[in-house]
This record gives structure tokens, sequence and C-alpha cells, in this order.
């Protein structure tokens, strides 16, 4: 993996503007879709099981996010990731708050049983309680720990046999053999409801025109590292806010010479 293939993987986000079905949560369902759409990519939430099935057909990602869930919409969910396993499409999990409730925690694992997973995305909290380990999580929010997350994230995908990727201060990104750390990024990401949330989804466009998923995760993430950065230096100053909207924008303006330039991921 280098720089030069990296980045190539927007500019195939932004040619092909692949259609990501996301279920996902109230709280950020609209910044999910204008992030989307700001990225290149065409976003379109649906929720009910008489037609989640249907959507999956059409789309090159399915997204499962179970940051507000009930039982009526993991049905849904298991419902359209058994049709998207059925169809060869990507399916990115994000274990929303895992571990905060045992309801929670019992649904992401119940997800993970019954539909095959492409990546898993999540802080390290929210992994290790996806795993069985109980990592006490504030509500959805995972807080910072010393020391690096590359163990767990390698112990998850090995365990689960899927992609991981955890994410903090520096992301980690494991298909249990191979593994990459990528530290693009600004701590004001934290300070923004739904920039994890989103970084899901993102993910799930990228993995619709990348099939290699450590190449289509590590373009991912340094292209939102990135962006975030360049928000910071455009509006950082004024607070989380205007970082927001500015984060929005840098969306569509990060490039693929950006990524070029500014990428910084290792393999370990
Ligand atoms: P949490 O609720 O625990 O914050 P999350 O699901 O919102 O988790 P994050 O881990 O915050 O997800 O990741 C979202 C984005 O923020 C990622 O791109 C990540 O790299 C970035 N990020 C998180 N913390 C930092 C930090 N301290 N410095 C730089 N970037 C960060
Ligand atoms: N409560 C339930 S879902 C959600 C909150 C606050 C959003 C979490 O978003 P993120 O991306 O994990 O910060
Ligand atoms: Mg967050
Ligand atoms: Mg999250």
């Amino acid at each position: 993996m280098n720089h030069h293939n990296v980045s190539s993987v927007l500019q195939r986000v932004r040619d092909e503007n692949p259609l990501v079905h996301n279920i996902t949560n109230v709280v950020v369902t609209n910044f999910t879709a204008n992030g989307l759409l700001a990225l290149g990519a065409s976003p379109v939430m649906a929720y009910a099981p008489e037609e989640v099935a249907d959507m999956v057909r059409i789309s090159r990602a399915l997204v499962l996010n179970i940051g507000t869930l009930n039982k009526d919409v993991v049905s849904s969910m298991i419902l359209a990731g058994k049709t998207a396993n059925e169809l060869g499409i990507p399916v990115i999990f994000d274990p929303v708050g895992a571990g905060a409730t045992l309801f929670r925690t019992e649904m992401a694992q119940k997800i993970i049983l019954e539909v095959k997973v492409s990546v898993i995305r999540g802080n390290a909290a929210e992994v290790a309680n996806v795993l069985g380990e109980k990592w006490e999580i504030k509500g959805v929010d995972g807080g910072s720990r010393q020391g690096s997350n590359v163990e767990l994230a390698v112990t998850a995908a090995q365990k689960l046999r899927t992609t991981v990727v955890i994410t903090g201060k520096e992301d980690v990104l494991t298909d249990g053999k191979t593994t990459y750390l990528v530290s693009n990024g600004h701590p004001l990401l934290t300070k923004v409801t739904g920039t994890g949330c989103l970084l899901t989804s993102v993910i799930g466009a990228f993995a619709g025109v990348e099939k290699d998923l450590l190449l289509a995760g590590v373009s991912a993430l340094t292209f939102y590292g990135i962006a975030a950065e360049k928000a910071f230096e455009k509006a950082g100053d004024l607070g989380p806010g205007s970082f927001q909207i500015e984060f929005l924008n840098q969306l569509s303006l990060v490039s693929s010479e950006d990524i070029q330039k500014f990428a910084s991921f290792k393999q370990v």
C-alpha cells in the first residue's frame, strides 16, 4: 500500500458515486446523509422490513448502526444484512454504545452472529464490549485510554473473522494479520456528535468501490482525518459549530493530491 493507491480510491468514489444504504440512528441521520453527499457518494436511509432487502439490492454498501436501536430496527438490520451477504455487498457495522446497556451489547452480538460483517468500526470500549470484555463506556463515548489499541483490534479481527477499525487519537485498522495505524484527524472531531457514525458510513462508500478492505479503510481514514485537519485550520478557532460546517465543506474539497501530500499511515 502506498500514497498513490490510497489516494486513488477517493477519485473512484467520486467517479462511481456509490449508493450507501444506512440503517442508522436518529441523532446522526442528517449529518450522515450530508457527509456522504459532500464526499461524492449517495446516501439512502431505509428501515422498513417491507423494503430493506430491495434497497440493499440497488446499493453498493450497507451500513448498520445501533445508536438508537430497538427490536424492530434490529430485525430490519438482520434482514438487510442477510440480503447483502447473499449478494456479496459489504456490510459495515458500528456498535454504538455497546456495553452501556445489556440490550445494546446483546443486540450487537446478535447482529454479528447472524450477519457476515465486512468491517466493524467503533471506539475501543465498543469493540471490547462486542468481544465480551466488559469495558466501561459513558453512553456512546468511549473516552481515552493510555496505550495502543492494536492488540485489541487484532484479537477482535481474529475472533470475529472480520476487518476491525478502532478509532481514537490514532486509528487502528486490521484484518487480524496485517495492521495499519492512521494518525490523521483532529480532537475537535470528538466535540461534534456523529463524526464516528459518519466515518463508518464513509468507510461504507470506500468499501463500495474497493474490494480490498484494508486499502478501502486506510483511504477512508486518511481522507477523513485530513478533512478534519483542514477544517480546523480554517474554522477551528470559532468552535465546534463552525468546525462541523467547515468539515462538511472539506469532505467535498479534499482531493487525491491532498491525500498524497498529507496522508499519515504506517503498517505495524
Ligand atoms: P467516541 O464517541 O468515543 O468519540 P466515535 O464513535 O465518535 O467515538 P471517534 O473515535 O471519536 O468515534 O472517531 C471519529 C473520528 O475522530 C475518527 O476519524 C478519529 O480518528 C477522530 N478522532 C477521535 N479522537 C481523536 C483525537 N484525540 N485526535 C485526533 N482525531 C481523533
Ligand atoms: N446517542 C445515541 S447515538 C448518538 C448519541 C449521542 C450519536 C453517536 O455518534 P458518534 O459518532 O458515536 O459520536
Ligand atoms: Mg463521538
Ligand atoms: Mg460512535
